[in-house]
């Protein structure tokens, strides 16, 4: 919804940088946007593509990937999302059919994303009994989707939605849910725990979920988690499969984003010699996970390698790449 309301590119750069520009800036944000958001460009980058020199071309992606890549560390949607959207362009002997390929690649990813978000919401609403009280952190397009489709199905729901400093994302989220027809009430990060005890079940998003079925998503996450653990409060989260790293299976670590501390503070509000640190996830470990609810259905975090070889078959490529 919000990379849909966001993303009018800037006529002045090329669309390549502009998209990586707004996923920067935040202009796009949340995993599944910004992943649709490269494809998208790597899709009109192609299609508007007007050399005629295979190897040229060839290097001219190369190039757009890594700018596309290097938008935002965290959220290995956008990498799935890159690597699908190119997986053919090496093996394509003209430039017509890398273009092709690029468009056909890019395009399908960008239709099997929102139609993961669409079964996610109605797996995940079976999940919640009419009377419940939930409580989602930051603004996962896919957690209130569920919650959504749950208050759709005429299940009477109350909401309680983090605030998520430094952003504030719950503003949005408190939108969304108020479009949908919640009992909504903002919280502040620091108040998860006095309400826990009142909450059911907690629905997050994830930027990626590791091979060992570690959630990363918003910072504060894995405190909403262990005050979910400590209440017996059931912790789910709503992870398409694009959100699944290959790149953990090969022993990489995810990159935890730090931002700039003037998100966190204004210019002379605090001594010149404090530091501050501003890291935008954190990792909530497997044990703390009830769910993960996929477009593949309702699985626990010890089965998400299994899904992910799975689904890649050859697992020798992501590791020797
Ligand atoms: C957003 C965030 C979201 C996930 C999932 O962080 O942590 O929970 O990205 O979102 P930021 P979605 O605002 O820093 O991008 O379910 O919409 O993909």
């Amino acid at each position: 919804m919000i990379y849909e309301r966001m993303t009018i590119p800037s006529p002045m750069k090329g669309i390549i940088e502009s998209t990586a520009e707004d996923i920067r800036s935040m202009k796009v944000r949340g995993a599944g946007r910004l992943a649709r958001a490269g494809a998208s460009a790597l899709v009109e980058y192609a299609t508007d593509y007007s050399g005629n020199d295979l190897g040229k071309m060839l290097s001219d992606i190369a190039s757009a990937e890594r700018t596309i890549l290097d938008s935002r560390p965290t959220a290995v949607s956008l990498w799935n999302a890159v690597r699908i959207t190119l997986r053919d362009v090496r093996d394509a002997g003209s430039v017509d059919a890398v273009r092709e390929s690029v468009i056909r690649n890019g395009n399908a990813f960008i239709e099997s994303s929102l139609k993961s978000v669409k079964t996610i919401s109605e797996i995940g609403a079976k999940r919640v009994a009419d009377g419940d009280t939930l409580l989602t952190h930051c603004n996962s397009s896919t957690a209130i989707g569920v919650i959504a489709e749950a208050i759709r199905q005429g299940k009477d729901v109350k909401v309680y939605a983090t605030e998520s400093r430094p952003w504030r994302q719950g503003l949005l989220s408190v939108r969304d849910l108020t479009d949908a027809g919640a009992d909504v009430t903002l919280i502040i990060d620091s108040a998860v725990r006095t309400v826990m005890k009142k909450v059911d079940r907690v629905f997050v998003g994830a930027d990626t979920v590791t091979a060992s079925g570690d959630l990363i998503n918003k910072v504060g996450t894995s405190q909403v988690a262990l005050c979910a653990n400590e209440a017996r409060t059931e912790f789910n989260v709503c992870a398409e499969t694009y959100k699944f790293s290959p790149r953990t299976i090969a022993g990489e670590p995810v990159i935890i984003e730090e931002r700039d501390p003037a998100e966190v503070v204004k210019p002379g509000e605090i001594p010149e010699t404090v530091k501050v640190f501003n890291p935008v996830f954190d990792v909530t470990p497997a044990k703390y996970i009830s769910n993960i609810i996929t477009e593949a259905g309702v699985i626990s975090p010890g089965s998400v390698y299994g899904l992910m070889v799975s689904q890649l078959g050859d697992v020798s490529q992501i590791i020797d790449n």
